[in-house]
């Protein structure tokens, strides 16, 4: 009786943290709760589940929702919190139902457990502080009552509520508006309208949400093209910019020129907006400036926002709407909204909703454009109507069969500064690789070809897009293993993404994988990767300062007469690449930080990329 299953499903989990050297890492796990238990399995596909851990449920103390202000590093990102012993489990549900149904169950099943905690902490441990209290000692009492019966339902909710799913949830959550135009690509999907409204039903899957159109018409959706309806989300107006840094946005706001070129975007302080204003009336000579506002709040509640403290607004879409017609202060009125994100819709997360698979027939082959590791690679069209980039296999360069169980998991992978995966055509051999196609070709190529040509915010630009990137690709947990320019591709407007994440792991030459191996990329390699091969998120850090160098050398080659050997000797004897001739000394300080001997010293990527985003044209 006590094994019989009240609710299963697949969770994201924190680790707990148990010892002081343990990780702080996210795990896609299994959760099975029973009448006796919290249990969470590694999932492998078509082998038995492996126990990771179990949470007897006597030792619970408390089970409730976190609410938080901070960015949910991972996948899923409703979270929920387990206290048991001295211990605390974050768990990230995929969708605000299966979190209350978690929440709701758990708590009904634990509310007479005779060591419940009085008080609780509503926010997250992080940093070495409660968010909600500022205590800084992680068992330090809870600041808010704990009310076991609160949430806690007598009858678990049913796994699909479909039925009610609008009773359920917030209708501010449930409504969004549609950003881009979208044309169904199969009967499964919806066509969207720019500026239209749809209730979202189902937004559990990360790239493709289920909507319903105001005709009762449902299909799935990229979630992309739409954001949430409501006053407060900025997403809506295009005068809002969420992750743009200060230099892209000094350049986007130069690249316009004109007097009250405006936008607003994210502060570097989380939670905080800044307004970036384009002016030349702040010198006699009409040189350009940007002038950046920082969005104050008052400390009423609810808040309310201001720029200049004799005006001061409940919204900031009000707030701006103001100053578009007022200087009120400012250096001028907010004349023009620059927008980096509405001229061109986002790739989608594979070519149509649940497609991974290619029909040959599906594509046309048009010209060669170049060969990597595995094979040759093609421009060609899918459907005669997208381009693409096909990466047909030579025989025997991949283990195919691994590849094709990860393509899934790679195609989830999906991120405006990553070339994206499409699909892969298996059925006939050679296998190909469908994937975005970008224009202009590898950095590398591209920065020799048109070498002296750049401007530096321009190559700044380039390694916030690769830093971007993999910023997302570490907040997966994912590995890129041969980080290069050679692996970055450029694309329309000199974006740049980021290519073959992963894919060193499916190549079958010893001269490649093995670090003596001629092909091996010592020269982007990390020192504990040549010694150990030991790959981790701080080693593709490593190959980041390297093309950061390539970058800031034009795309010379790093070590130029140096063999694999010796920029090991030298590595290891604690030299490093020289300071590029367009590398100012806040840039080389930023690429030499990723290059620490212990891995540990090195930035993240999501601090390197804040730390791009600071850099400001006299530090150039
Ligand atoms: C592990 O990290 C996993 O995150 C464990 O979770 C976690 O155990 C460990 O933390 C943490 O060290 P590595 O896999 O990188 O070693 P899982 O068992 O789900 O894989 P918890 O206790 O969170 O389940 P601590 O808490 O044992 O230190």
């Amino acid at each position: 009786m006590n094994n019989c299953v009240l609710l299963e499903e697949q969770l994201i989990k924190k680790s707990q943290q148990k010892r002081r050297t343990s990780p702080s890492n996210f795990k896609v796990r299994f959760f099975v709760l029973t009448k006796s238990k919290l249990a969470y399995f590694e999932h492998r596909h078509g082998k038995k589940r492996i126990l990771k851990g179990s949470i007897e449920l006597s030792r619970i103390k408390c089970v409730e929702i976190v609410k938080s202000d901070i960015t949910i590093p991972c996948n899923y990102k409703y979270p929920f919190q387990v206290l048991h012993d001295n211990y605390l489990l974050y768990v990230f549900a995929p969708d605000r139902e299966s979190r209350q149904r978690w929440v709701f169950t758990l708590k009904e099943e634990t509310r007479n457990n005779n060591n419940l905690v009085p008080k609780y902490h509503p926010n997250f441990w992080i940093d070495g502080r409660w968010r909600c209290c500022g205590q800084t000692e992680k068992l330090a009492a809870g600041c808010l009552e704990y009310d076991p019966t609160k949430n806690a339902s007598k009858k678990p909710l049913p796994p699909t509520p479909e039925d009610n799913w609008q009773l359920l949830l917030d209708p501010q959550d449930v409504l969004v508006m549609a950003i881009y135009d979208y044309r169904a690509q199969n009967p499964q999907e919806l066509t969207l309208q720019r500026g239209e409204e749809y209730y979202a039903i189902d937004k559990s899957e990360d790239h493709w949400w289920l909507v319903q159109d105001k005709n009762g018409h449902e299909g799935y959706v990229p979630s992309s093209y739409v954001v949430q309806k409501s006053p407060d989300n900025l997403q809506m107006n295009e005068w809002y910019n969420k992750s743009i840094s200060r230099s892209k946005a000094e350049t986007l706001l130069r690249d316009e020129g004109k007097e009250g070129a405006f936008m607003v975007r994210d502060s570097r302080q989380p939670g905080m907006y800044t307004v970036s204003v384009f002016t030349k009336a702040l010198s006699n000579d009409n040189s350009p400036v940007i002038k950046h506002y920082h969005i104050k709040e008052t400390n009423d509640n609810p808040k309310r926002y201001y720029l200049a403290e004799k005006h001061v607004f409940d919204s900031i879409p009000e707030l701006v709407n103001y100053h578009q017609h007022n200087a009120g202060g400012l250096v001028t009125r907010l004349r023009y909204a620059v927008c980096s994100w509405r001229e061109k819709a986002p790739i989608t997360a594979g070519l149509s909703y649940g497609k991974w698979v290619i029909n040959p027939w599906e594509l046309t082959l048009v010209q060669e454009i170049g060969s990597g590791q595995f094979g040759v690679v093609h421009l060609g069209y899918w459907l005669e109507k997208t381009k693409v980039a096909i990466k047909t296999i030579r025989e025997g360069a991949m283990s195919e069969e691994d590849f094709i169980e990860e393509a899934q998991v790679m195609m989830k992978l999906s991120h405006p500064k990553l070339v994206q995966l499409y699909g892969v055509c298996f059925e006939q051999a050679p296998i190909c690789l469908v994937f975005e196609f970008m224009e202009h070709g590898c950095l590398s190529d591209y920065l020799r070809n048109q070498r002296g040509t750049f401007s530096k915010e321009t190559l700044l630009g380039m390694c916030q897009d690769v830093c971007e990137g993999m910023a997302y690709l570490e907040q997966d947990s994912v590995i890129h293993r041969d980080l290069a320019a050679r692996n970055c591709l450029v694309g329309e407007s000199q974006v740049v993404k980021v290519s073959d994440f992963g894919m060193s792991r499916y190549v079958l030459d010893d001269q490649y994988t093995s670090s003596t191996g001629t092909k091996f990329p010592v020269k982007w390699s990390a020192p504990e990767v040549f010694s150990y091969s030991n790959y981790s998120t701080k080693s593709d850090v490593w190959s980041f300062g390297v093309l950061m160098w390539e970058v800031f050398s034009e795309g010379k080659i790093p070590y130029e007469n140096r063999t694999n050997a010796e920029v090991v000797e030298e590595i290891n004897a604690g030299l490093r690449l020289y300071k590029p001739k367009l590398a100012s000394k806040a840039i080389y300080e930023l690429m030499s930080s990723c290059w620490n001997a212990r891995k540990e010293d090195r930035p993240s990527f999501s601090i390197l990329l804040y730390q791009l985003g600071e850099i400001s044209e006299f530090d150039l």
